[in-house]
């Protein structure tokens, strides 16, 4: 049944094939969109575009105007709807850490599209009908929870929906009823992780255990392997927003070389995010993306602020649509230090890759007589270090020399007690920017 879910008809199509379906569906949805939302009739309109006739090739996609977040949150909650409320059945937002949320809505064939999204997504990273899944997302606006739910039940696998939190239960369910896939944020899956070695139970109480279908925030390749190594899974990636759905935009296959972009879909681009000039294929900036099948609430040229790359050959699996490289970071993550553009998956990499220090980190940073100043904290694997001045701080030139090779930078590296640092259960906030505070 698995492998009914390959659609290789859509899935390995050539590109000429690929970009005449884009085209078409494109069109279609300017007009839908100049037609039934009133914000779009007013943008489309103020750029000449005010029917689908207008765009003759994939090129002129750069003609129609950017969505912004912004633009969602000015327009909340419903205010972006393409059709009456009552075509409507279910709603979803982003936590959003400042003020309103960003709401997410689907009419009934959205729902049924994201499944089947969904379903391609998690066959294309291994799993079948034979697996049983336990999804430690957090149930409830966010999008990732029902999204995996959805897409694996329609494949066939067993969900087990044990939403996140409570983690010795989690252990507990995972032992107890075989579980062989595990849906959860990387950071989660790093915790779940440590306290599997603490758990007290042998290695084969999980050994079950084998997919760590994570997703919804960055995780380096070095995060990657402390994951799977901890765990006993191979970690595939998935990537999406509320604004555009939620997961399934894109994941990772089995070969994990790019994350796959549902392409017939979700339209992307890369822009240069100063310019907002389109860039050519291959180059790194900001993803943009147009929704090409949504009913409830199309949304056009989507400015995700996430830095990646696509790729256009076909993945050895024999997928055709782009491949998307992991997010190297969001815009609005990315730190500016004493003019030093720095993101935080930089350090994460060169820290991960330590020996004696844990995958756990925070980064401070704090301004001081009108200078930036950046403390990375990492935490020690082992307590008995910090008895030995000498190493310690061997150990701390160790990581502030790779940092400054790195980085280009001087930070200031503290080294703290093993479990002394916040550990979390949905996406990770490992960044303390005390600049403008006070
Ligand atoms: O995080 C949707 C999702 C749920 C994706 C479950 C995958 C799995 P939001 O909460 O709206 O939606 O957050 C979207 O999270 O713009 C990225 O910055 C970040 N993000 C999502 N997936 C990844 C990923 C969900 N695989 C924002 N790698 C996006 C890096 C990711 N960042």
């Amino acid at each position: 049944m698995g492998d009914r879910f390959f659609q290789k008809d859509i899935e390995t199509m050539g590109r000429a094939e690929l970009d005449k379906l884009q085209l078409e569906r494109l069109r279609h949805l300017v007009t839908y969109c100049y037609e039934n939302v009133p914000f779009y009739h007013k943008k489309l309109g103020d750029a000449g575009i005010t029917s689908g006739d207008k765009i003759k090739t994939l090129s002129d996609l750069q003609y129609i105007p950017f969505t912004t977040k912004e633009d969602i949150r000015d327009n909340y909650p419903f205010g972006l709807l393409a059709v009456p409320m009552k075509k409507i059945v279910r709603v979803h937002a982003s936590s959003g850490t400042t003020g309103k949320p960003t709401v997410g809505v689907y009419t009934q064939r959205d729902i049924d599209q994201w499944a089947e999204f969904m379903a391609r997504v998690v066959t294309a990273a291994g799993i079948t009908e034979e697996d049983i899944i336990q999804i430690s997302f957090g149930y409830g606006l966010f999008t990732g929870a029902l999204g995996l739910h959805f897409g694996l039940e329609k494949i066939g696998a067993t969900v087990i929906p044990a939403s996140s939190g409570n983690s010795e239960k989690q252990l507990m369910l995972i032992r107890d009823l075989g579980v062989t896939g595990l849906v959860a944020t990387p950071s989660y899956a790093l915790y779940l992780g440590e306290l599997v070695r603490e758990s007290g139970y042998p290695p084969e109480a999980y050994s079950k255990l084998r997919h760590g279908i994570l997703g919804s925030e960055g995780c380096t390749e070095e995060m990657r392997a402390r994951i799977e190594e901890s765990l006993g899974v191979t970690v595939t990636d998935n990537y999406g927003l509320t604004e555009l759905q939620g997961p399934g935009v894109s994941g990772e296959c089995i070969h994990r070389c790019g994350l796959h972009f549902n392409e017939d879909g979700f339209l992307p681009e890369v822009i240069d995010p100063e310019t907002l000039e389109p860039l050519p294929r291959g180059e790194t900036g900001e993803l943009v993306v147009t929704t090409l099948l949504r009913e409830g609430m199309p949304v056009l040229r989507y400015r995700t602020k996430d830095i990646t790359r696509l790729h256009y050959e076909p993945c050895v699996c024999g997928r055709t649509h782009a491949r998307m490289e992991k997010v190297m970071g969001r815009t609005d993550d990315m730190l500016i230090i004493k003019g030093v553009n720095v993101f935080p998956s930089q350090i994460e990499s060169v820290l991960v890759g330590m020996e004696n220090v844990g995958p756990h980190y925070q980064l401070v940073v704090t301004r001081q007589n009108f200078l930036d100043r950046l403390e990375v904290k990492v935490e020690l694997t082992d307590g008995s270090l910090l008895e030995s001045f000498g190493e310690l701080q061997a150990l701390q030139h160790k990581i502030h020399d790779k940092l400054r090779s790195v980085l280009g930078l001087e930070t200031k590296v503290t080294l703290v007690s093993p479990k002394s640092l916040e550990r979390f259960q949905g996406k990770a906030k490992r960044v303390l920017d005390l600049r403008n505070v006070g």
